[in-house]
């Protein structure tokens, strides 16, 4: 699949600070140390709706981690997946009587022109689960040939007791994992499984269903947690810096992948660190396609809000905190930028050599956008009320905002 067009990172002066992250499988910091190409893998969107600010917000915090890595001179390998075929995609196509290819492919096309509108570093490959299928049928064949998957008339589960690492990444107890796995995609209840928890790895054809070949294993289709490993370990090869997603991926999602790779290459974790965003609420609850309580990029950009106070309003939360969205985050965001833009367009202005040092260290130190924000918010306070004889600091903040967070003044 092709991605989004890149904007340009501007150069900074000087050098960035090695990041350091809060990993969930740890539960603590972990300062990166990611050798001259980070790698990093992003959990994309299932194509079903349009991009929601929980969405934006979740690829903006992983869009800094890149912002941090290119700032420290490093190159950034950057994977995405697209879940373009999945149950839930399917259940929407039915629903609304479209067909699911055309579905997919409208709402990938708005997701791009969403990122790219938010100033979102495209990712160097951006790989469908439909297009990676060749790619996953011989994983699953491996996994079921070395006794870590088995069959259940006709589909193919994994079986969690494959990994002595399992329940590394969310460290949860089987109770509330039980719980989870049958919020998010599982089928803790189905009758004839080894243990309840066990993921599908790949679903015999049904009736009605697209279907495709799948080998030894016959045709179907993927199931959602070894999508994303092939496509990792495609494109990135074992131990990489960073996988991420919002929390609500910690489980299963995570820890299948997590499980799925240990199984078949003998390390885990998979990714060096295991980055989780927090959950944007609407009206007190997760904003989530399936709640339908929803705040689109696309619709706030058909009303005319200017993309970089979206992404303003993204940044002004801290990225592990759930949050709510309210019309007055937008409104702060709209009068941050006019503050900024007012204070960047006069000739010149105090020194904003410190600035740059304080917006590096608040990004190093777990992507704390909140501080960085208040540093340039201090910046431009002085601006308005005495000015300065830098005749080249309002540039230099304009790059430094652009390069660092993706906001174009
Ligand atoms: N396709 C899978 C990942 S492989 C998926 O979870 N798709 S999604 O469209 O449901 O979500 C895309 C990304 O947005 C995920 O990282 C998810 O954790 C994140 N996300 C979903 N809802 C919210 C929300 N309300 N707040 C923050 N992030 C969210
Ligand atoms: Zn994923």
């Amino acid at each position: 699949m092709h991605a989004w067009p890149a904007s340009e990172v501007p150069a900074l002066p000087g050098k960035g600070r090695d990041l350091r992250i809060h990993d969930t499988a740890t539960g603590g910091p972990v300062t990166l140390d990611p050798g001259p190409v980070a790698r990093i893998y992003v959990c994309g969107i299932t194509p079903y709706d349009a991009t929601h600010i929980g969405h934006a917000a979740t690829y903006n915090a992983f869009d800094l981690v890149q912002r941090v890595w290119l700032d420290t001179k490093r190159q950034v390998h950057y994977v995405q997946n697209v879940t373009d075929v999945d149950d839930p995609l399917l259940e929407r196509a039915a629903r609304d009587d479209v067909d699911w290819v055309a579905l997919a492919e409208q709402e990938t096309a708005l997701f791009r022109e969403d990122m790219t509108a938010l100033r979102m570093l495209p990712p160097r490959h951006y790989i469908g689960a439909v297009e990676a299928i060749p790619g996953i049928v011989p994983l699953v064949e491996r996994l079921r040939d070395s006794g870590a998957a088995y069959e259940l008339e006709g589909d193919v589960y994994f079986s969690v007791e494959a990994d002595p690492h399992f329940g590394g990444v969310s460290h949860l107890d089987a109770a509330a994992m039980r719980l989870l796995s049958a919020e998010r995609g599982g089928d803790p209840d189905r009758a004839g499984k080894k243990n309840p928890l066990d993921p599908m790895l790949w679903m015999a054809a049904r009736e009605g269903e697209p279907n495709w070949d799948g080998g030894s294993l016959g045709r179907g289709r993927p199931g959602w947690h070894i999508e994303c490993v092939a496509i990792a370990l495609e494109h990135l090869g074992m131990g990489f810096d960073v996988q991420g997603g919002g929390s609500d991926l910690v489980f299963p999602h995570h820890e299948m992948g997590a499980s799925h790779a240990q199984a078949l290459t003998g390390e885990f974790p998979m990714a060096k660190a295991y980055v989780h965003a927090g959950m944007v609420a609407l009206d007190g609850e997760k904003m989530s396609k399936s709640r339908g309580n929803l705040v689109f990029v696309s619709a706030l950009r058909r009303d005319g809000v200017d993309p970089a106070a979206i992404r303003l309003a993204l940044l002004a939360h801290h990225y592990r905190a759930d949050w709510e969205w309210t019309d007055q985050v937008l409104r702060d965001a709209v009068a941050r930028l006019e503050r900024w833009r007012a204070a960047v367009s006069r000739p010149d202005g105090p020194s904003a050599e410190t600035l740059v040092e304080e917006i590096r260290a608040a990004l190093a130190n777990d992507l704390d956008a909140p501080a960085a924000l208040a540093a340039v918010d201090r910046w431009a306070a002085l601006q308005e009320e005495r000015g300065g004889t830098d005749e080249g600091a309002p540039g230099v903040v304009s790059r430094a905002v652009d390069a660092l967070m993706g906001v174009a003044l």
